[in-house]
């Protein structure tokens, strides 16, 4: 077992707003800050074999630069695309083309949340789905993400 020789690369990616996590409306989003959950996630990533790098815009064209530059570099893509989710076909498209594991993740529960947020253009382009469990969702979504490549 290589868990930490040959670590394999997740990309993390958070979409618009989410810069500002921790910072205000703590009773939809919580209070933890973004730089807080990826700190986290770089620290769990070896004890599953697995490296991670995040990345975080508000702009939807510089995310679908940074999915295309997952083809042929990463083993595996974590995405919160935030209100991109239920408006972006650029995003769907770009995470079409990749044939590596990808996990959407939401915070909050988007389905008992107001109708425009119910569907999401990534669900079905997605492996798998976490919503509504906090920031949690993302050190779920990195543990889910070792089994779907095969480092656990
Ligand atoms: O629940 C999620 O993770 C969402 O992706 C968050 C998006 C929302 O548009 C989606 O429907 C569900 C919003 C992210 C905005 O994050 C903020 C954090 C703190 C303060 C203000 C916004």
């Amino acid at each position: 077992m290589a868990k930490t020789s040959d670590p394999k690369h997740i990309m993390v990616i958070h979409g618009p707003n989410l810069n500002l996590l921790g910072r205000r409306e703590p009773d939809t989003y919580g209070q933890t800050t973004l730089a807080d959950i990826d700190s986290q996630l770089k620290k769990l990533g070896p004890q599953l074999g697995l490296e991670v790098s995040s990345f975080q815009s508000n702009h939807e064209g510089a995310i679908v630069d940074t999915i295309q530059t997952a083809v042929g570099n990463l083993a595996g893509l974590i995405i919160n695309p935030a209100a991109y989710t239920h408006t972006s076909i650029a995003i769907r498209d770009a995470l079409i083309v990749l044939t590596i594991p990808i996990i959407e993740v939401h915070i909050s529960n988007i389905h008992r949340r107001e109708p425009f947020r119910h569907h999401s253009y990534m669900a079905d382009v997605a492996t798998g789905q976490i919503v509504g469990l906090g920031v949690n969702g993302y050190y779920l979504a990195l543990r889910a993400m070792a089994g779907l490549v095969g480092t656990s």
